[in-house]
């Protein structure tokens, strides 16, 4: 029988960063074909229809900060998920794109290598689609000299750090990036914490003998990342070149990026499922159960904060949703949480304990569930936004007839679903734990499509998708992240500097 689309999804409640309404989608050669008012596919032939039965119809999730594969940068150990289980776990979690980093080490001068080296990790092994940041540990004149180039690869972003001693940039290196960013139409996202601070609360703690989980909270202060967040913004004003702080957690923070915001500064920002959900009370626990919340930034004071973060997230100051999925297994002294307790520190010393959680599979269905965000917005910050922000859209995050692909991820409808509560065993990462263990949900992707292949029907078989159907992504230039004024920064001879 010939037929006119290769799927059809009828009945659902379509949802996009504008608008929600009742549409039918169908899907033809992997794109999105036709998006019709409901009930206007009633005569059109197709290879399959999906009857969505009322459900949230919306795009399939991006998740722009991934870790995958990584060496130790983040403390002793290494990440627990390759491409193979990373991608897994997100695609069983409604996440059909993500953006890993392509980590260069301090110790190396190409940018290039390690991009290669990165494609070379994910080729053949992704259930999604996949992009890659470059994250810059040396931005040596060599390094710089190869944005050129990485914009031709299709990076058109990367990341720095404030902190860590294996990747942190001074004020200096820093403009140097920001600069060279600006030229080839980079977008920079950094990490911002104040190092120095960091390393010297971690001292005055070893004076005092406190090394338990809980004081790796103690050591990454609120103001360690107020301080650098501010002094980011100053920097990226100073250059005009827009970044994006990652992972916000704290208020004052977020204050300070409101504000820049409000003077028109390109200043993007994100948050994570972790600042919405977790306290210092998850890293105080018995033990080194804590260990299972370390991250950083930490988990900050109190619900309180979680609460201003999620005001951000709703008013704006947070352009995107991550997940910041940076695994490590707790129960493995090799390479995961326990690598860091020791003869000397048999309890674990906070300072050794990689930084990081498990997040790609529940970013979604925890953020949903809380339903404390409008819908359309829900898409916004999960999908559009990121891909807006990376120059994904609207190829991804959206369903523009004709235009984006057919990444899709239907929700249950009213009623079909009951509130359940999250087990690590009902996840699909390599890692032993998730820090959400035991939060209750009302939600999770009930089938998720990804270029018109249903790759997870979560009643009939779950996972469906293929190891390898998930395709490396060219990007474009940030369609959202844009100087304020065209042409080069530059110092005159009458001492005067800026854009000109
Ligand atoms: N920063 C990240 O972005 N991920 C994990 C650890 C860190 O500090
Ligand atoms: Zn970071
Ligand atoms: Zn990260």
């Amino acid at each position: 029988m010939a037929t006119d689309y290769d799927l059809i999804i009828v009945n659902g409640v379509v949802v996009s960063d504008t608008e929600i309404g009742e549409y039918d989608i169908a899907v033809r050669d992997e794109k999105i074909a036709k998006v019709v008012s409901r009930g206007g596919l009633n005569d059109a032939k197709a290879a399959k229809m999906i009857d969505a039965e009322g459900g949230y119809v919306m795009p399939g999730g991006v998740d722009a900060h991934v870790h995958l594969q990584e060496p130790p940068l983040f403390g002793k150990g290494s990440t627990a998920d390759n491409y193979e289980s990373g991608s897994r776990s997100a695609v069983c979690g409604g996440t059909t794109t993500m953006v890993t980093f392509a980590p260069q080490k301090k110790s190396e001068d190409t940018l290039l290598d390690t991009l290669y080296a990165t494609h070379e990790k994910a080729k053949d092994n992704c259930y999604i689609d996949y992009s890659f940041h470059l994250l810059v540990g040396n931005p040596s004149a060599k390094a710089l000299s190869e944005f050129k180039t990485l914009r031709k690869e299709g990076v058109s972003s990367l990341k720095i750090y404030m902190t860590y001693q294996a990747l942190q940039l001074h004020d200096g290196e820093i403009l140097d990036v920001l600069l060279e960013a600006r030229k080839q139409q980079i977008t920079t996202m950094v990490h911002a914490e104040n190092g120095q601070v960091i390393d010297w609360m971690t001292a005055q703690l070893e004076k005092r003998k406190l090394f338990a989980p809980k004081y790796h909270g103690t050591s990454h202060p609120s103001m360690a990342e107020t301080e650098a967040t501010y002094r980011a913004i100053c920097l990226s004003e100073f250059m005009d070149s827009p970044i994006l702080i990652v992972h916000v957690s704290t208020p004052a923070a977020a204050a300070h990026i409101k504000s820049a915001q409000d003077r028109g500064i390109p200043i993007y920002a994100e948050t994570c499922p972790q600042y919405l959900f977790l306290t210092k009370a998850d890293l105080d626990q018995p033990g080194f159960e804590g260990a299972k919340c370390v991250c950083s930034p930490p988990p900050r004071e109190s619900e309180a904060d979680c609460d201003v973060i999620w005001d951000g997230l709703a008013n704006g100051t947070f352009t995107i949703l991550s997940s910041d999925h940076c695994p490590f297994r707790f129960d493995d002294n090799v390479i995961g949480k326990k690598s860091s307790i020791n003869d000397e520190y048999p309890l674990g010393h906070f300072k050794y304990i990689p930084n990081g959680i498990a997040g790609i599979e529940t970013r979604l269905a925890l953020t949903l569930s809380a339903n404390r965000l409008d819908l359309k917005r829900f898409v916004e910050v999960t999908c559009s936004n990121p891909a807006k922000l990376y120059g994904l859209y609207p190829l991804k995050g959206a369903l523009v007839e004709g235009q984006s692909d057919a990444d899709i991820n239907i929700w249950y409808p009213p009623g079909k679903m009951q509130e359940f509560e999250l087990k690590n065993e009902m996840l699909h990462h390599d890692v032993d734990y998730t820090p959400f263990e035991g939060r209750k949900l009302k939600q999770w992707p009930r089938y998720t499509i990804l270029r018109g292949q249903v790759v997870w029907d979560k009643e009939n078989g779950g996972l469906l998708g293929k190891k390898g159907y998930g395709k490396f992504i060219k990007r474009e230039a940030s369609s959202l992240a844009k100087p304020r004024r065209v042409g080069e920064w530059d110092i005159h001879p009458d001492g005067s500097f800026g854009i000109y």
